[in-house]
C-alpha cells in the first residue's frame, strides 16, 4: 500500500515528455527495462560517438523511470563500466532484474586483461542505483583455452527468473548461450549451454506471457527482430518470425519487452534523432499486442 501511494505521488510530479525517441537531449541505446512498484525503468547505454564517428563510444548507462509511459524521470546514471574496476571500456548491452529487495544489473563491458567482451554483475538496493560491482571479477569471459578467440561472443546479457524462483541468463552473439544462476544471482549454477537459432546475431531476451515462453532476439545484419514461441526456458523453440523490421540507418536494433498496467511494450533502438546514426542511436517504445493463438504480432516503428 505505501508502495502505492509512493508511486501515485511521484507519477502526479513526473516530468519530461511523451513519444519517440523516448530520450532526444543525448542518443542512448540497447534498452533494458524493470517494471517494479508500479513504475517501469529504462536503462540504456549513452552512445557517445561524434557525428560521423565510426564507432561505439559507451562509457556509462543512465535510468529512466515512468508511472505511464509517456512521462520520463531521468535519474542519471547509476553506474559506468568503471564500476567493474577489471573492466578496460564499453557499456554495451544490459539486463536488470529484482530478486528480493535487490537488483541485479548484469552488463556487458570489454575486459581490461583479458582479450574481448565480458559480462558483469552489478547490484544495488535501488532500481536507480548506484549500483556496485556484486562479483569483483566477471561472470562471463572469453575462453582463452580455446585455439580460436571470438572475441564478440560474450555480449548481451537477458536474465529472467522462472516461476519456480530458478534464474537463467542468456547471451550470446552468433551462438547464443544459456545457464543457470545460483540464488545469489552471481555465479552459474551448472554448465554453460548453447542453441543453435536461425542466423542468430544478439539480443536474445527471454520473457513469459500468459502461460507461454518467448525468445526474442536479433536475426540477420542488419539486424531485424523475431519472435520464437517454446514451452520453457530451455525451448524447443518454434519460430514465429519478424516482429519488427530492420533499422533503415543503423543495423542493429536491440528490444527488451515487458507488460506493464495491463498492456505489453517493446523497446528498442534506431536512428531517428537529427544527426542519428549506426553509434548515435535512440531508444524507443511501441505498444505489443498478441494474437490470441498468442504469437506476437508484427510492429511498426513509431515517431512523435
Ligand atoms: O551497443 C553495442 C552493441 O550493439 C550491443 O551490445 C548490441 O546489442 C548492439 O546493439
Amino acid at each position: 500500500m505505501k508502495h502505492t501511494m509512493f508511486a501515485a505521488l511521484l507519477c502526479a510530479s513526473a516530468c519530461a515528455q511523451a513519444a519517440n525517441p523516448i530520450v532526444r537531449d543525448i542518443f542512448t541505446a540497447d534498452p533494458a527495462a524493470l517494471v517494479d512498484k508500479g513504475r517501469v525503468y529504462l536503462y540504456v547505454g549513452k552512445d557517445d560517438a561524434p557525428a560521423g564517428g565510426k564507432d561505439y563510444v559507451m562509457n556509462e548507462w543512465r535510468v529512466y523511470s515512468s508511472c505511464d509511459m509517456q512521462r520520463w524521470t531521468d535519474h542519471g546514471s547509476p553506474l559506468r563500466y568503471s564500476t567493474f574496476k577489471w573492466a578496460g571500456r564499453d557499456a554495451w548491452a544490459s539486463d536488470i532484474v529484482r530478486r528480493g529487495d535487490k537488483y541485479y544489473f548484469y552488463s556487458t563491458v570489454d575486459h581490461a586483461t583479458i582479450p574481448g567482451k565480458a559480462i558483469g554483475v552489478a547490484v544495488s538496493d535501488s532500481p536507480t542505483g548506484p549500483f556496485v560491482d556484486a562479483l569483483g571479477r566477471a561472470l562471463v569471459t572469453n575462453d582463452m583455452t580455446k585455439q580460436t578467440q571470438i572475441l564478440w561472443d560474450d555480449i548481451d546479457p537477458a536474465v529472467f527468473i522462472d516461476d519456480d524462483g530458478q534464474a537463467y541468463l542468456y547471451w550470446g552473439n552468433t551462438v547464443m548461450k544459456y545457464a543457470k544462476l545460483k540464488p545469489n544471482m552471481i555465479e552459474f549454477d551448472g554448465p554453460i549451454q548453447t542453441a543453435g537459432l536461425d542466423n542468430f546475431v544478439e539480443a536474445a531476451y527471454v520473457h513469459k506471457h500468459k502461460g507461454t515462453y518467448y525468445l526474442t532476439y536479433s536475426r540477420h545484419f542488419p539486424e531485424e527482430t523475431v519472435a520464437m514461441r517454446g514451452p520453457g526456458v530451455h525451448g524447443p523453440w518454434s519460430m514465429d518470425g519478424v516482429i519488427m523490421e530492420k533499422n533503415t540507418n543503423v543495423k542493429t536494433i536491440h528490444q527488451a519487452i515487458v507488460d506493464f498496467n495491463g498492456k505489453s511494450y517493446i523497446f528498442y533502438h534506431n536512428g531517428k534523432l537529427p544527426t542519428g546514426g549506426e553509434f548515435r542511436r535512440s531508444v524507443a517504445v511501441e505498444e505489443l499486442h498478441y494474437a490470441p493463438d498468442g504469437k506476437i504480432l508484427p510492429v511498426a516503428q513509431t515517431t512523435a
